[in-house]
């Protein structure tokens, strides 16, 4: 049996300042803390993670493409690049990787130019509100779809 492959957690841009500031939307946690108890869960799973993040639309679009081989799943909270991004919904629609968009805060509830998502019109579905909670829901996601994929039922 294959080794299960690692699931990737993709962060766009401004969530290294996660902990610093906004805490009322954000909440406390770091995007280290954030990346140890996905860490774990991971590993609860039976998976190890890679975990990212960039301010630079390119390079989650070459992880994205990296992921197409090498992870099991892709939880992407690709930031502010949610609402105006078509190069990572291209990246998201060209992988064949399930990817789970994902959110500390709801966007839904918040101002009218955050209701739009193109990363969320070609993920696999949508994580959102929950605080740091949200990335354990989505590791959760994540590694049942990437069991899925890599032991399909007969
Ligand atoms: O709720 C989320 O996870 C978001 O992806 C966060 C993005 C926002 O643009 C999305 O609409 C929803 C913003 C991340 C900025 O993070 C900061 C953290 C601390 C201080 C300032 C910004």
């Amino acid at each position: 049996m294959p080794e299960p492959k690692p699931l990737y957690v993709l962060n766009g841009p401004n969530l290294n300042l996660l902990g610093t500031r906004e805490p009322h939307i954000y909440g406390h946690a770091t995007l280290a803390d954030i990346e140890a108890a996905c860490a774990q869960r991971a590993a609860d799973l039976g998976r190890g993670i890679v975990f990212r993040q960039s301010n630079i639309e390119g390079q989650l679009v070459d992880w994205l493409q990296e992921a197409r081989d090498k992870a099991g799943a892709v939880v992407l909270n690709a930031g502010a690049y949610t609402h105006t991004s078509v190069a990572l919904h291209d990246a998201i629609k060209a992988i064949g990787v399930p990817v789970i968009e994902t959110h500390l805060s709801n966007p839904a509830t918040r101002e009218e130019f955050r209701h739009v998502s193109l990363v969320g019109q070609a993920a696999k579905g949508v994580i959102a509100g929950f605080g740091a909670m949200s990335y354990l829901l989505a590791i959760e996601a994540a590694a049942l779809l990437a069991n899925e994929i890599e032991s399909p039922r007969a």
